[in-house]
């Protein structure tokens, strides 16, 4: 019997490849660099599934292009670059891959935080650059994580997996705001209180976004929300690109309308705005929040058993759009 085909659009590990080619027919991408829209379109003529990762843009235009596509796998948990309307609409799966990153991407969010608010990039540039002398009573004095107040904005898995370093590891009082408010047992847990978005911003000290992108949620942090915050705050996106306004915040920085910020992910990444580059008080990393090797193969091994599932057994994991199995 021949083997459905598939394409793998980027780089993964070698043990994924090999778990994928038991039963499939597999195209790789050979580079470490994504396919453009139109080499993607060609690659996946005849080609029942492909593996994604957030760099492919999977749309009406792609899918109308390749008839033959029945499973788009992200290894992603989120999937902002599926039109998922689309895909439904041609019947096309889509799978992500939750779960498995949820405690590796609180953690990196906490370090983040941790290094915005105690100015660890800033300090270590200027001790690499051979200007640390002496001591002084403040130098790069920054501001508290214990007892402080942080609010979290999105507060699915990974928002509750901050909410509960925070209130436990480190004595901090947990805001939140949410589309829906959690279970009581939930809110208990996390030791996490409900606000309006307005209160959330002008209350906390450090603010926390990880909540997931969609049109709606565009710049839900701009020039407006940042006038509310406190000239002391932080703020830190492990979201998406686009959920802040870059060029608004930038110009928050800078006149220290804000204190600081951590930043995973940029409007238009990997190209970072101009203005934040130039910034000493922010933080940047280039979208690692999952970035652990377990993590990451985990993510990997779930993606391809969405795959597996889907085309060799009719039962994907994690599907975004179940009713496409109905159909
Ligand atoms: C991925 C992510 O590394 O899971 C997500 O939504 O943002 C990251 O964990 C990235 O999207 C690559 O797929």
């Amino acid at each position: 019997m021949t083997k459905p085909r598939i394409l793998v659009a980027r780089e993964v590990f070698p043990e994924t490849i090999e778990r994928l080619s038991q039963h499939f027919d597999v195209e790789a991408n050979p580079g470490a660099t994504p396919f453009t829209r139109d080499e993607l379109i060609t690659r996946l003529q005849g080609k029942a599934g492909v593996f994604t990762t957030g760099s492919e843009q999977i749309n009406a235009d792609v899918l109308a292009a390749c008839p033959d596509l029945k499973i788009c796998a992200n290894m992603a948990v989120g999937y902002n670059n599926f039109d998922v309307a689309a895909m439904t609409a041609r019947g096309v799966l889509a799978t992500n891959a939750p779960d498995v990153l949820t405690e590796t991407t609180a953690d990196f969010g906490f370090a983040l935080l941790m290094a915005t608010a105690r100015r660890l990039t800033e300090s270590e540039h200027y001790l690499r650059a051979g200007k640390w002398n002496s001591w002084s009573y403040d130098m790069f004095a920054g501001s508290d994580i214990h007892g402080s107040t942080m609010g979290i904005i999105g507060m699915g898995r990974i928002g509750q997996g901050i909410a509960r370093r925070g209130a436990h590891g480190f004595g901090m009082k947990v805001i939140y705001h949410n589309r829906s408010r959690l279970s009581p047992a939930l809110e208990a847990e996390c030791k996490a209180t409900y606000v309006a978005k307005e209160e959330l911003l002008r209350t906390a000290d450090h603010v926390v976004l990880v909540l997931p992108f969609t049109p709606e949620n565009r710049h839900t942090i701009g020039e407006a929300e940042l006038k509310l915050m406190k000239p002391t705050a932080t703020l830190v996106n492990i979201a998406r690109g686009g959920i802040v306004d870059d060029a608004a915040l930038a110009r928050a920085l800078a006149a220290r309308q804000i204190s600081a910020a951590g930043l995973d992910v940029f409007e238009g990444e990997p190209k970072v705005h101009a203005d934040l580059l130039a910034l000493s008080n922010v933080v940047l990393t280039p979208h690692i929040a999952s970035a652990t090797i377990p993590t990451r193969l985990a993510m990997a091994t779930l993606a391809a058993d969405n795959l597996i599932g889907y085309l060799v057994h009719g039962k994907p994991l994690t599907p975004i759009n179940p009713e496409v199995l109905a159909a």
